[in-house]
């Protein structure tokens, strides 16, 4: 199927092609792949693009037609979409080709080429296969779009199929890419004011060790959450960060998600210590807020104490 798809590409005329509402990294780098590799191909978005693919459209100069209505078309080319109602644009199914990765679709079967490849994690594999069966050159911009579509649509590689890991290596290879410059392509935008927020939260870092956990805390002027993550990411079990403004404070609280398995509820722990302090807290078991007024000090020094208790009780259970 795939070579037939290639030979219609191949052929006089244009091709449209299509991809899902909010088209994201893998769609654009198919799409932007198959343009490079077959003669007029216009890709249409008429379901727009979301934040990260249209960094990388840019970055990549890949242009895109929004409004497809008035584009003329020998055929058409369906790329990563699950469904004919993903696409946000009435076609005709019958001068349709398909190629996705999602689960087989009985609307799609209508379509005059449908090639679904579910053991791919991207669609951006099933291009790259295509691209080699047809020994098409492959260049370094479009090695570089490929592996971005196949780490953002495998979560980088956390759902990927073994597969996935397999085709990665060979384009990386191949086209002398280090994972670094894979994975930086994006810049996924933590902003200078926001690093620094998490720079001086740490410099600001209080911790305690209960057992084989830790527990950490920090205060600042904003970012609250975003340092709270910083702070996981340099080892902390369960962080809680707090600033203080005037007679108001607010504080963040987020747990690993192991912390949460072994169960620790983060919006219960703060909602307790709204309620004795008479301030508005709450949320989910790895993520919570609480504001209100008072010393922020103490705040995270109660939550810190209220969190040890209960590392204490898991670690006692786990004895
Ligand atoms: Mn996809």
């Amino acid at each position: 199927m795939l070579s037939s798809i290639a030979n219609e590409l191949s052929k006089e005329g244009s091709t449209l092609v299509l991809l899902h509402g909010n088209a994201d990294a893998d769609a654009v780098a198919s799409a932007f792949a198959v343009q490079q590799s077959f003669p007029e191909v216009i890709i249409g978005v008429p379901g727009g693009l979301d934040r990260v693919s249209k960094q990388l459209s840019k970055i990549l100069n890949i242009p895109t037609v929004e409004d497809v209505s008035k584009v003329h078309y020998a055929r058409l080319l369906i790329l990563d979409t699950s469904g004919p109602e993903q696409l946000d644009f009435d076609i005709d199914l019958s001068k349709a080709m398909v190629i996705d990765h999602h689960v087989r679709n009985e609307r799609w079967e209508k379509a005059a080429m449908y090639h679904c490849d579910d053991s791919k994690s991207s669609c951006s594999e099933i291009v790259y296969e295509l691209l080699k069966r047809e020994k098409r050159k492959v260049t370094r911009e479009m090695a570089l779009a490929l592996l971005f579509g196949m780490l953002t649509d495998s979560g980088y590689f956390r759902f990927a199929k073994h597969d996935t890991l397999v085709t990665f290596s060979e384009i990386m290879a191949t086209h002398g890419i280090q994972m670094d410059e894979a994975m930086n392509q994006v810049d996924l935008d933590v902003d200078i004011s926001e690093r620094i927020s998490q720079l001086k939260g740490a410099q600001r870092l209080k911790y305690w060790k209960v057992g084989n956990y830790i527990v950490a805390t920090s205060q600042g002027s904003a970012f609250e959450a975003s340092v709270c993550k910083a702070l996981l990411g340099l080892g902390a079990d369960v962080a809680f960060v707090g600033s203080q403004r005037g007679e108001q404070f607010r504080v963040s609280a987020r747990a690993t998600q192991a912390m949460v398995r072994k169960g620790v509820h983060l919006g219960k722990l703060l909602g307790g210590i709204g309620s004795e302090t008479a301030n508005g807290g709450g949320g989910h078991p790895g993520a919570a807020g609480l504001t209100g007024t008072g010393d922020v000090e103490a705040i995270l020094n109660i939550a810190a104490e209220n969190a040890m208790k209960l590392l204490q009780k898991t670690k006692s259970s786990c004895d």
